[in-house]
């Protein structure tokens, strides 16, 4: 195995596989056992949500009991928490939102939820804070009114990075994106809306993202375009690979087992950063968000947390293959991707700029690119005949 730092949510190895259709098809995990069994598989992190780790209704002794028994885990198996999350989707009380609710005492009530996990999670050495809003949305466009939606969206996402700050936390907001599930319609729905959110904040500089692999492809975007704009902005904090199969529901498969080509792509980004340097490698934890699915027993829960592990080594070694190809340089030469020049000359004059001669566009037109050999070259060393 490689040197990569690998995380694994608490929520995916312990998911039991209740759907909307059936029951759970597994029994119930321990957090402290799901930690100990990754870290055997070769993860070196975990996070969790606090409801993960105790119930909801749980009593301040249980919920002591619960978060001790996690750091003996943590303790005896060297596995370190990185981030931690919040559930405020699971109970009745969220079922229109928390931040977004048109009920001032849900939002005060999820608020409050959401500031004693960060201060759980600075307390565990977590250095990352994920909110995904599930519930934060609509089925019906005038269920709440959408501009004041949005405010206090904004509003609830600034408290919580003005909070870790006043408290002196090594600690970042991650937003994790996503169009709908369980919602019909939820809001900022993808990388770029969160990103736009982000830049009306007096507390934007701690928020970034979390985007997760699946939920971009839900939308029928390509998630490497999108980590690729967080990572130029800087605003690539975390995030959750998983596998999708297009713009269906949210399939939380192994990572790689969805759209391959795709994934092999985000490793070759994450890895190596853009070919020509302008996006640096990413650092932070290879963190999985995925579902064993139903058909598994409890074998089969640790199956596919090590082929989530399995496909980003194999991917992660197709690109460094692949990038230590010279006909896949030579092809980047070719196409022009090696070159970072910018479009206008260092103090250029507009002037002298509208003054130059059109370039013959008939010759210009003829340019060939060569990104289909290019693109065959990825596909052999994905396949490892190259
Ligand atoms: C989903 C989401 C969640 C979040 C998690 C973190 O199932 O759609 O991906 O798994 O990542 O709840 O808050
Ligand atoms: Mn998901
Ligand atoms: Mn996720």
């Amino acid at each position: 195995m490689s040197d990569i730092k690998y995380s694994f949510g608490l929520w995916t190895t312990g998911w039991q596989g209740v759907d909307p259709f059936g029951d759970a098809t597994r029994p119930h995990l321990d957090p402290a056992e799901n930690i100990r069994k990754l870290a055997e598989l070769g993860a070196h992190a975990f996070t969790f949500h606090d409801n993960d780790v105790w119930p909801i209704d749980a009593t301040d002794a249980e919920k002591h009991a619960a978060i001790d028994s996690v750091k003996a885990a943590a303790a005896e198996t060297g596995m370190v928490c990185e981030m931690v999350t919040t559930n405020t989707f699971s109970h009745p009380v969220f079922k229109a939102g928390a931040f977004t609710s048109n009920s001032r005492d849900v939002r005060r009530y999820g608020l409050r939820k959401v500031l004693k996990q960060v201060d759980l999670g600075a307390e565990l050495g977590a250095t990352t804070f994920v909110m995904w809003g599930g519930r934060e949305g609509v089925e019906y466009a005038n269920a709440k009114d959408l501009g004041t939606a949005h405010a206090r969206y904004a509003e609830g996402i600034d408290t919580v990075a003005a909070y870790i700050k006043s408290k002196g936390y090594d600690m970042r907001v991650a937003l994790e994106p996503k169009p709908n599930e369980p919602r019909g319609h939820i809001f900022l729905p993808t990388i770029g809306h969160a990103i736009a959110l982000i830049d009306s904040l007096d507390n934007g500089d701690i928020v970034g993202l979390n985007p997760e692999v699946g939920h971009e492809e839900m939308a029928g975007l390509d998630y490497t375009h999108g980590i690729a704009l967080a990572l130029y902005l800087g605003k690539l904090f975390h995030i959750d690979l998983n596998g999708q199969n297009g713009p269906r529901y949210d399939q939380d498969f192994v990572f790689g087992h969805g759209n391959l080509l795709s994934s092999f792509f985000t490793v070759d980004l994450l890895e190596n950063g853009s070919p020509n340097g302008t996006i640096a490698p990413y650092v932070g934890y290879r963190h999985f968000d995925y579902k064993p699915s139903r058909t598994e027993y409890t074998d089969g829960i640790w199956e596919s947390a090590a082929a989530n592990i399995e496909s980003y080594e194999r991917l992660a070694a197709a690109s460094k293959s692949y990038r230590a190809d010279a006909e896949v340089q030579a092809a980047f030469e070719k196409a022009g991707i090696l070159d970072t020049s910018k479009t206008l000359a260092e103090g250029e004059s507009f002037e002298s700029f509208m003054a130059e001669a059109d370039p013959d566009i008939t010759e210009l037109g003829k340019r060939h690119e060569g990104v289909i050999r290019l693109h065959q070259l990825a596909i052999n060393h994905i396949l490892g005949n190259k």
